[in-house]
């Protein structure tokens, strides 16, 4: 690392303090963002009923579409619901664990072949051996024989799973607030759904959104989606406003952090239309057991009148409406390493 470098990387930490400073030091600004989300879906709301007559309307799915959730007693992975998720499963249930159980067992048994057939009572005189040389070629080699053979669909596993998505991918960021999805659809003009758990009816004032079972189960249930269609290859970036947070659906097979400053990239793609939960999964603060995530995956024509139901755009129409709806922190960076 040369002097340059360093000196950069030091501004990163300074403008990285001064940003953490201006949020902390404004109490309101989280808060806002909750209450905001209120307003929004209302106009949402009078849009989408605009929206009826010309284009087909929207209807969240109901509970019956619900496919990825955690089940009471459950302890196996979730159902798998696009390719990569299928393929790690099979690698999990029909590779791994079948060749750690054969190891474990071969092992078990040798070490009580050699405790009943070679202790001191069995044999009073020892043997004098030293060298086994098949034997030493044959318990080297195997165990390698044994990786290699993990190894090989391990890494095409990895890999896949690392893939950069087509150019024609939809873009989807999701941003990791304490505590609190935030969805934006780059490619639909940029606007940004905020998703918070919904509370249960005895935890909120009177009028207030409460849970019913058509939202999902307690605690997994949240009052804005992440609506997308089904069946095209998704590009999720994820980026932490605050702290490190992690986007995680078991059952679709991904757990991506979200970390400040940095933009993580993964491609999804859902087979069918469904529900499907996940949680916050990196340690975020006091209320990270309550952000849940949602993601509502529908047909195409679907998505789209939920777009305009949203106030979003279809196609690339506003391509400058993207880069006016960026948060200001990932300026700071570039701007300290300009200076310097
Ligand atoms: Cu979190």
């Amino acid at each position: 690392m040369n002097l340059g470098e360093m000196f950069r990387g030091r501004l990163d930490i300074v403008s990285g303090l001064i940003l953490g400073l201006s949020l902390a030091l404004v109490p309101g600004a989280a808060p806002a963002q909750e209450a905001e989300a209120t307003p929004a879906s209302g106009k949402a709301a009078a849009a989408a009923g605009e929206a009826a007559q010309a284009a087909p309307a929207y209807t969240p799915l109901g509970p019956e579409m619900i496919k990825g959730q955690p089940e009471p007693g459950g302890w196996w992975f979730q159902p798998q619901h696009n390719e990569i998720g299928r393929d790690a499963l099979f690698m999990h249930d029909a590779i791994l664990l079948p060749v750690i159980a054969a190891v474990s067992l071969a092992v078990l048994f040798l070490l009580i072949w050699v405790m009943a057939r070679y202790n001191k009572r069995a044999n009073p005189v020892p043997s004098r051996t030293s060298h086994n040389t098949l034997l030493e070629v044959l318990w080297t080699g195997l165990p390698i024989l044994i990786l290699v053979g993990i190894a090989v669909p391990s890494v095409n596993l990895l890999l896949k799973q690392y893939e950069s998505p087509p150019e024609d991918a939809l873009t989807v960021k999701v941003t990791g607030y304490q505590w609190y999805w935030g969805y934006t659809y780059s490619d639909n003009g940029g606007f940004e759904v905020i998703s918070n758990m919904l509370k249960e009816r005895d935890e909120v004032n009177a009028g207030e959104r409460f849970r019913t079972d058509a939202d999902g189960p307690e605690q997994l249930a949240a009052d804005n989606r992440m609506v997308v269609p089904v069946g095209v290859p998704i590009r999720v970036q994820t980026i932490g406003a605050d702290v490190i947070h992690s986007f995680a659906v078991p059952s679709l097979w991904f757990k991506i952090d979200a970390v400040p400053g940095r933009l993580n990239e993964h491609v999804m793609t859902i087979d069918e239309p469904g529900i499907y939960f996940g949680q916050c999964s990196e340690l975020c603060g006091a209320r990270h057991g309550y952000m849940p995530i949602a993601i509502e995956a529908v047909p195409m024509e679907q998505f789209e009148a939920w777009v305009l139901s949203q106030g979003g755009t279809l196609g690339e129409e506003e391509p400058a409406a993207a880069p006016a709806a960026e948060p200001a922190g990932e300026a700071a960076p570039a701007e300290s390493a300009g200076e310097a």
